[in-house]
């Protein structure tokens, strides 16, 4: 039939073409495209249909509710918000704005921590793009979403299949009057290793470009030498840069005297100094003390001069007496999730939140009914990751202990599920605080915290004590993490590491003090790109050349998945990690206002090489795929 078409043409039939046929006739071509597209989804849809979604495996599929009320379609533009207010301003102004502001703004940071914290990270742009618009028409008032980085990046290509520059792109498209928000682990990027200083740059060159507003931007160990060189890349795009402290310890407990209010008022003088346009509080794990947030932010706004911002975890299940705290000390801006993605690992809850300011003098001024139908579509996308929670039923005083980031407590109890250790959690948890102990009490923080969670793991399945750790004739395998922490290639902690563990961790190899992008030689970035376009027969763009730097592996799995099944990301989400039922239609935009109606008829028999026909209606048409049955 394409053939036909071309053929057919009345350009072609009268032989007035020329080289140009292709441009000056899009649109025949694009029809081809658009039914390989087509065929390379089908393919996916089949594949899961017959041997599952490997993400899913084992996980029944959870039952469908239709939202009781679903968010309205919207046309036209939203109202001006924070962004035009940052184009108009730039980011000192803009700084110097968020500074009058008398009511606490505030971030939503449920498209990225939430449902990182709560469900491993799984959310899929699908989910994400449909509450887009929602946000930008319904929100104009929030201060930002925090919807890209941290570990959404890795996640997205290497579980979801999906590219995460083009999640960007359709948030920057939905909400063009938000700030969008994204996490930067200073040389760490979005990675768990130290990059090269021109690689940091270009990813945050990409991002900037693809659509980032405000970069918050924090090093595992709170080495400011480690942050520097990012808070400097990011001004130079125009960004704002928020430079964030990670909280640790407690500035009340005189055991912990490392980590006391002086060293935190310190590093935001230090931050300030260094550039950053407003100041981040992070509060990973959720350890910040209604009591503490009192102290902490009364004395950042008196010692310095530009906006701040207070980010934690409601681990502890008494997050919100520390925002509340936090709101009347003066602190700027507040981190928060929508209720039904609020709570446990995650941020506090948002309408809530709201809730308990209204009437106070720095009420943030969110209509409650708002806030509550955008809960309402979180609450059903999040039945659809039943698979995907944690099994943390309650708020627990155990973070005190453990220091956890919130993302991490989840994570690291699926690794000691998958290593058959799960109930021994509590030695687990006890183990991590050891760890953190015989490092010389450390910030945690990804990815300091993994290496800390490897050498807990290997503790407890190895049965090994705190002092055989430390034991100098005590022969240990240490996981190739620690041995990389203590050689120096994250950075500094403050008070440097303790040197008899060193010693031991590094058989004798020297350490080193610099700065890991300092000695690190810059990436020849033609050179790689080269040679991936080589590997992959095709050329990248920019942004895939990120992606690369970033993760190599995960980069190429990626972009072969692409060859074979194409652009999966437009799937609803049941259908990508569970398939279709018998008879069930879908309609799936492949790109604006092109959707394909999918609809499964049926798995036939496996034939005697194992093959089974899957049976498809495409826009009314039969189609029929083969896959190979795996089982
Ligand atoms: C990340 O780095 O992904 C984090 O969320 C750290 O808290
Ligand atoms: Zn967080």
């Amino acid at each position: 039939a394409f053939l036909e078409a071309v053929i057919g043409h009345p350009a072609f039939v009268a032989c007035d073409y020329t080289t140009r046929f292709i441009d000056e006739t899009p649109a025949l071509f694009q029809q081809p495209e658009r039914k390989d597209r087509a065929t390379k989804l089908l393919k996916f849809v089949a594949e899961v249909m017959v041997n599952g979604n490997p993400e899913t495996a084992g996980r029944s599929r959870p039952k469908y509710h239709h939202p009781a009320q679903p968010l309205p379609h919207f046309t036209g533009e939203p109202k001006a918000g924070s962004k035009q207010k940052l184009d108009a301003l730039g980011a000192d102004g803009f700084a110097a704005w968020v500074l009058e502001q008398k009511r606490v703004l505030v971030t939503d940071t449920t498209m990225r921590d939430a449902h990182q914290s709560l469900l491993a990270t799984r959310m899929r742009s699908h989910d994400l793009l449909a509450a887009a618009p929602a946000y930008a028409h319904m929100l104009p008032e929030l201060f930002s979403v925090e919807c890209w980085g941290g570990a959404t990046f890795d996640v997205a290509m290497r579980f979801l299949h999906e590219d995460p520059w083009q999640r960007l792109a359709g948030l920057r498209r939905a909400m063009p009057n938000l700030l969008l928000q994204m996490l930067l682990r200073s040389a760490n990027a979005v990675g768990y290793t130290n990059y090269p200083d021109n690689v940091v740059r270009h990813f945050i060159d990409r991002a900037a470009k693809g659509g980032i507003d405000l970069f918050r931007v924090f090093d595992c160990l709170n080495w400011v030498e480690n942050m520097r060189f990012a808070i400097d890349a990011v001004r130079e795009t125009g960004a704002l840069c928020e430079a964030a402290i990670c909280y640790t310890g407690d500035i009340h407990d005189p055991a912990r005297s490392k980590y006391d209010l002086k060293y935190y008022v310190d590093l935001a003088r230090q931050l300030e100094k260094a550039g950053a346009h407003m100041l981040g509080v992070k509060d990973m794990a959720g350890l910040l003390r209604p009591r503490a947030a009192t102290a902490l932010f009364s004395a950042l706004k008196q010692e310095v001069g530009i906006p701040v911002h207070f980010h934690t975890h409601d681990t502890s299940g008494l997050s919100a007496a520390s925002v509340l705290a936090a709101v009347e000390a003066g602190v700027d801006v507040v981190d928060a999730a929508m209720d039904a993605m609020s709570g446990t690992t995650s941020q506090p809850p948002l309408g809530s939140l709201c809730a308990a300011l209204r009437g106070h003098e720095r009420d943030p001024g969110f209509d409650p009914e708002t806030l509550n139908r955008l809960s309402v579509y979180w609450e059903q996308v999040r039945d659809h990751y039943a698979a995907f929670e944690a099994d943390m039923k309650a708020g627990t005083a155990q973070v005190y202990l453990h220091e956890m980031p919130g993302g991490q407590v989840t994570n690291l109890r699926q690794q000691a599920r998958s290593l058959g250790i799960e109930e021994k959690w509590d030695q687990v948890a006890h183990a991590y605080a050891d760890v953190n102990t015989l490092f010389g009490d450390i910030v945690k923080v990804t990815p300091t915290s993994k290496v800390v969670g490897d050498m807990a793991l290997m503790m407890v399945t190895g049965g090994l004590s705190p002092s055989d750790i430390a034991a100098p004739d005590k022969e240990i395998a240490f996981p190739e993490s620690v041995v990389q922490l203590f050689r120096g290639e994250l950075g500094q902690p403050p008070g440097g590491w303790p040197a008899e563990l060193q010693a031991k961790v590094l058989k004798g190899e020297a350490p080193f003090t610099d700065r890991p992008g300092a000695v690190m030689p810059p990436a020849d970035l033609g050179a790689i790109r080269a040679e991936v376009e080589g590997k992959l027969g095709r050329a990248i763009d920019d942004d895939e050349l990120a992606s690369y730097l970033m993760y190599p592996k995960v980069f190429a799995d990626f972009a072969a998945f692409g060859r074979h099944f194409g652009d999966v990301s437009a799937l609803p989400s049941l259908v990508f990690f569970y398939g279709m039922q018998p008879g069930e239609e879908v309609s799936v935009e492949l790109e604006r206002g092109k959707a394909l109606i999918i609809r499964f008829l049926a798995v036939g028999e496996a034939d005697d090489q194992g093959l089974r026909k899957v049976f498809f209606e495409l826009n009314g048409q039969p189609r029929t795929v083969q896959v190979s049955d795996k089982a």
